[in-house]
């Protein structure tokens, strides 16, 4: 079937750019994948380490050649990477009661107890882990991050359609307005803090997936090697209305829905 590259907006000349439509159009991504193809940056820890950078490019081939649809492959950890995951998952649990916001404690125990997460990642599809001499903080999303970061709020319903509201609204929207979208990405469900009664909680992704950060974020002073601002959410309603808003002003002449049962957008035209 033939895709659409361009929806026109009106009988005028300016034109939507091309969005994925259909879950299989996100293959068409496969060879912007961060980081495939270049070189770890000078000052990432595996840098210097060639059997990890070869143990990259394993993981990195996979993701590249993955097509919607195929059964995703599955990889067995080595001895290091099951004991940097068991160190990771260690610590970070001993500060999730403290540190995580309740959406995060609620979910994080029930994945517990259902996926075995304090047993090593064997056989789990494809994702690198962490240099095992930084377990604490990693420059980039590793499979600890994606698990133990991202998996539990996204198995919050509120949680999961504040995240895609925001993939939603960038649908379409010219590129200053992904900019932004991208940006109130990253310092919500990236790096997102929220009040909880009198305290501040982590429910960003990269906190709760870093145990050298989640400690310090919520302090007076955060450390500048870490991330030197965050915003905090009076609650996850608040923001999601925010972004709601925000979204709203985003100039685009029709809207977007997600179904879930055809995995696709279905485009409405503004009446
Ligand atoms: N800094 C995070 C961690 O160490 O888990 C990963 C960053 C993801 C944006
Ligand atoms: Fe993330």
């Amino acid at each position: 079937s033939g895709h659409v590259h361009e929806l026109s907006r009106n009988k005028q000349k300016d034109t939507v750019p091309w969005f994925p439509n259909d879950i299989q159009d996100l293959d068409r991504f496969a060879n912007q994948i961060l980081s495939y193809g270049s070189e770890l940056d000078a000052d990432h820890p595996g840098f210097t380490d060639p059997e990890y950078r070869a143990r990259r490019k394993e993981f990195a081939d996979i993701a590249y050649n993955y097509r919607h649809g195929q059964p995703i492959p599955k990889v067995e950890y080595t001895e290091e990477e099951k004991v940097t995951w068991g160190t990771v998952f260690r610590e970070l649990k001993t500060l999730y009661p403290t540190h995580a916001c309740r959406e995060h404690n609620r979910i994080f125990p029930l994945l517990e107890n259902l996926h075995g997460f304090p047993t090593p990642p064997g056989g789990r599809p494809a994702l690198y882990i962490r240099h095992s001499s930084k377990p604490t903080y990693t420059p980039e999303p590793d499979i600890c991050h994606e698990l133990l970061g991202h998996v539990p709020l996204f198995a919050d319903p509120s949680f999961a359609q504040f995240s895609q509201e925001i993939g939603l609204a960038s649908l379409g929207a010219p590129d200053e307005y992904i900019e932004k979208l991208a940006t109130v990405y990253w310092f919500t469900v990236e790096f997102g803090l929220c009040k909880q009664g009198s305290d501040i909680k982590a429910y960003g992704a990269g906190l709760l997936s870093s145990f050298g950060e989640l400690q310090t974020s919520q302090q007076k002073y955060p450390i500048t090697e870490f991330q030197p601002v965050y915003f905090v959410a009076e609650s996850f309603e608040d923001a999601k209305e925010k972004v709601r808003k925000f979204a709203a002003t985003i100039p685009r002449p029709f809207s977007v829905r997600y179904n879930p049962y055809t995995q696709s957008i279905e485009v409405l035209d503004n009446p």
